[in-house]
């Protein structure tokens, strides 16, 4: 094989093979998903990354086991970063007992405390307060753990989204907010949503940084990050950093996506995150034909076992509904 070539990033080859694979996985476990709902297996509402992969791992990846995550309706793939299994996934997805929440409600609420994970309400933006909430604990605990908070640019045009960004500036708070501006609110055009070309805007108003960067480059995200992250774990506050991104498939699995023209749908997948990322990798020597046929085999492996594992897993028992209330 050909000699590896450096990259200017400081990132190992195993690293950017670790980013690579997880790239793979979430897209992996997205299409099954949507397989399993066309064939009526699956009992909660799937809202799938695929396109817009690049974000999360590029936004997870230098995340520590005791900082936060408040992640969104597309944002499976942070779960798994985070540390939460396929089984307990494909477990949730089936309202199964071996899910997050043991059948309780759909993927978009699970959280998991001792991973970091807040389990998001429906109301859009309604996870930023929350974000500033887990921010001003770790300000007052002095530790230098930090959130990544997730939201679209939909929901950038929420009162919550403003007061959260505020009290973030106000306190120097160690958030990042981490805008996945995929173009549409479901149905609704960004255009017909602000008048302002970059959300990243925004956060001049709040007295921090915000950067508007192509969310579609898994490195550009991940550099971008790294600073933020810096910056919030050294006590210099939040960053906005919008990346922008498309999602291929329609707001939900059921959302056929009508609005939206079929060239624009084919240019934005002309910029797939991954095949960009492979040919990259590729181009350096570090991802041979091999190197991918291993890695597709090891995903498919554990997404075959998850669906096997929950779809064998009892449903929940109906007595367990008023089990782990909090009062
Ligand atoms: C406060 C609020 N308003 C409206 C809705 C209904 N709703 C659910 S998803 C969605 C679109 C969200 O768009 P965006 O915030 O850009 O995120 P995306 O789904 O594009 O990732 C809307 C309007 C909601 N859940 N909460």
């Amino acid at each position: 094989m050909p000699p590896i070539k450096r990259t200017k990033f400081k990132l190992s080859h195993e690293q950017l093979l670790e980013m690579y694979y997880w790239l793979k996985f979430m897209r992996a476990f997205d299409e099954r998903l949507s397989a399993m709902v066309k064939q009526g297996k699956v009992r909660s509402g799937v809202y799938t990354g695929i396109g817009q992969e690049a974000i999360i791992v590029g936004t997870c990846f230098g995340l520590r086991k005791e900082d936060w995550i408040c992640p969104l309706h597309r944002d499976m793939g942070a779960f798994f970063m985070k540390g939460v299994s396929a089984r307990e996934m494909m477990g949730q997805m089936l309202a199964k007992s071996t899910g997050m929440s043991k059948g309780r409600d759909s993927a978009l609420h699970s959280g998991v405390n001792e991973l970091g994970i807040f389990g998001n309400t429906s109301m859009l933006g309604a996870n930023l307060p929350v974000a500033v909430g887990l921010g001003l604990t770790f300000k007052m605990e002095q530790v230098d753990n930090l959130v990544v908070a997730y939201f679209g640019e939909g929901a950038s045009n929420t009162g919550d989204c403003h007061e959260a960004m505020n009290m973030a500036g106000v306190n120097k708070l160690p958030i990042l907010f981490i805008c996945e501006n995929n173009q549409y609110a479901y149905s609704v055009p960004s255009e017909k949503s602000f008048a302002i070309d970059d959300v990243a805007d925004r956060a001049e108003g709040y007295g921090f940084d915000g950067v508007a960067i192509n969310g579609n480059d898994v490195l550009a995200v991940y550099q971008t990050v790294q600073g933020a992250m810096q910056r919030a774990r050294s006590g210099e506050g939040p960053t906005l950093i919008e990346c922008k991104t498309y999602r291929w498939h329609g707001h939900s699995e059921h959302d056929k996506a009508f609005y939206r023209t079929q060239e624009e749908v084919a240019m934005w997948k002309s910029r797939d995150p991954i095949t960009t990322f492979h040919t990259y990798l590729a181009g350096l020597n570090i991802l041979s034909d091999e190197h991918v046929a291993e890695i597709e085999g090891r995903i498919k492996t554990i997404i075959d076992d998850a669906v096997e594992f929950a779809m064998d897993s009892p449903d929940p028992d109906p007595e367990d509904a008023i089990t782990d209330l909090y009062a």
